[in-house]
Formats: C-alpha cells, structure tokens, sequence
C-alpha cells in the first residue's frame, strides 16, 4: 500500500483509533523511502517531509500522529548523509511501531489494577487502551459486565462489542443518550484518548465529556488510557487542540439535509472533558492524576518548553 492510500484511509477512518493511526503512518512513511529520489540527501529529505506533511494533513485532532511523525523526522532530519538518514527512518520507525504495541499492553496491565471483581464498566467508542485494561482484568479472573455505547455517527462501539464479545465478557451496548440513565449501575468509567493537554484537560470521541459529566454527578470515578504519545507537548504555550470537524453527511444523509433549508449539520469528532472530572491517567510509565500532564510530557515524552519554543520558530520561520 502507497503512502497516499494509508493517508486517504486514514482520512476516510479505515484505519482508525489514534495509536493505530500513529503506527500505520509511521509504518507509511517507512515504506515510501523506497520510493523516494535519493539522489541526493537534500532531494531525500524534501520528498519524506512531503509525505509525512500529507500523513500529517489527514486528521487534526490525535495528537499520536505528529507525535509519531515528529519521533521519526526529528532524527532523519539531523542525519549528516543520506545513508545515515535513511537508517533514522528505519531504526526509528521500528522503535516507535514496537514500543507503542508494547505501551498498549503494559496499560493493560497497570490498567487491570484499577478494575475491582465484580465491577460493572462503560467504555465510550472504541479504544484499544481502554479495551487493554479490560480484557487484561477479565485473562486475570476479574468477573466485569461492560457498558457500551454506540458511538454516533461511525459506530464504533461496534468494534468494542465485537472485541468483548470474543473475549466472553458480559455486555450491554447502549446509545449514547442512555449512558447518564445506567450510571448509577457503573463503578467505573473507562474510555481512551486522542489528545491530553498539559493542564490534563482529555480530548477523545465526541460524547466522552456528557458521560464524563455523568460519572462526575454519580461520583462513579472516570479512568483514562492513553499511552504517553497522547499528550500534546504544543499545549504547554497555550495552543489549543483542534477538533476535527467530519463530514455533515456521516450525521445526515445529503439527500435529507439538502430538502431542509434552515438545517444545518454539525459533525465534531471529538469532545474535550476537563482535568477535574478525569479521576486517572493509565499511561505505560504508570497512572498519573491528569494535574501531572506536563511531567509526563517533560519526562516521558522528552519535551520540555525550550525544545518546544525552537521547534515552535523554526515552524514560524517555514510559514514566513
Ligand atoms: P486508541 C479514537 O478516535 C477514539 O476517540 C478512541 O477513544 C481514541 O481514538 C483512542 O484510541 P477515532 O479514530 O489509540 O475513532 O486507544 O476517531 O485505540
């Protein structure tokens, strides 16, 4: 698969879920180095940020992609020959594909802790971290009946059903407007992330912020797994994360909208909920309150505001 198809499937949600947005293009990018001309480094390193510019360019919002891409580019671009940049690509893309499956499952693992015997759970759209912390709960033993929602318009609670249903774990899928009607039957809340800021506010599929909310007035605690690279170092200056507005038409049919001329259709992706009703932050380096978001961002992430601050002028010098 070319480049520009991995791109189009991600912009169309083929492939979709902010980690495996992240892999598939980091994967992306490595393969099109075949592709390239390499006739010379500059040439090299015109036509791969080309591509990971249009990698970049497909959806605004998981702070995964640019975290990923920036992972993989930063090195290439501060190689000193083209055989060296090229190795970057690779050796890099491996870590980041390798280390990000292996941060999924040690969620999972640090996630399961958090889940008592017996607990009943909601999880909101499909996230492969969360799903990690359940199933990781039920392989130990853990009996837990799972709440899940629809996921309008895509329906990815679909994928959820799916995935727990495989696993034997006892599941109740409802709409998305009944969540607040069954939250005095859930002990805990569990959704994933595309996106935390530094003050811990939490973007993730629309409708996150209404169970959030929710979980919030029953006092059920609300727990977010997320792996590191879902933190948003260009918040740390007050750059604010841009939710992704889709298509009218995956809300309402074209032909419908068309015939009514005072309608209009809104199609945000994703939703932000405040740092004061998350309760945890399951990382792979830990669980964190989401007050620490800017820790993990220096520590874990490798980011701090003087690298940022460069990275910020170089990117307004390219604008100029
Ligand atoms: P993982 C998804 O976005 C959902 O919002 C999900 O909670 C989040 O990515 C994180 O997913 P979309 O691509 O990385 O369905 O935990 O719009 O799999």
């Amino acid at each position: 698969m070319s480049l520009y198809e991995t791109a189009e499937k991600i912009r169309t949600m083929e492939i979709r879920g902010a980690g495996k947005i992240a892999r598939a293009a980091v994967e992306a990018l490595k393969d099109h180095d075949h592709t390239v001309d390499a006739s010379s480094l500059e040439r090299y390193l015109q036509e791969m940020e080309r591509a990971a510019g249009t990698l970049l360019a497909t959806r605004p919002t998981a702070v995964s992609l640019p975290n990923a891409l920036h992972f993989v580019m930063n090195s290439v671009r501060r190689a000193a020959s083209l055989d060296e940049a090229r190795r970057a690509l690779h050796s890099r893309a491996d870590a980041f594909i390798a280390s990000s499956t292996t941060a999924v499952e040690r969620i999972g693992e640090i996630g399961a802790r958090h889940i008592s015997d017996g607990d009943v759970l909601m999880t909101h759209c499909n996230s492969q971290a969360a799903l990690a912390c359940i199933l990781e709960a039920h392989r130990q033993g853990k009996e837990v009946e799972v709440f899940a929602t629809e996921v309008r318009p895509r329906n990815q609670g679909l994928l959820t059903i799916r995935a727990l249903n495989d696993a034997g774990i006892p599941t109740r899928y409802i709409v998305d407007s009944a969540a607040r009607s069954f939250m005095n039957d859930i002990d805990l809340v569990i959704v994933g992330s595309d996106a935390i800021a530094v003050n811990g506010a939490v973007v993730n599929k629309i409708g996150t912020s209404q169970i959030a909310l929710a979980a919030h007035e029953a006092r059920t605690n609300l727990v977010v797994a997320a792996e590191t690279y879902k933190f948003a170092p260009r918040t740390i200056l007050g750059e604010l994360i841009e939710i992704e507005e889709r298509d009218p038409g995956e809300v309402l049919a074209a032909d419908i909208a068309g015939a009514l001329r005072h309608v209009t259709v809104h199609n945000p992706a994703f939703d932000v909920t405040p740092a004061e009703y998350v309760d945890l932050i399951v990382t792979e380096q830990g669980a964190f309150p989401p007050e620490l978001a800017y820790v993990i961002i220096r520590e874990y992430l490798g980011w701090d505001i003087e690298e940022f601050q460069k990275i910020f002028e170089i990117d307004h010098q390219d604008q100029e």
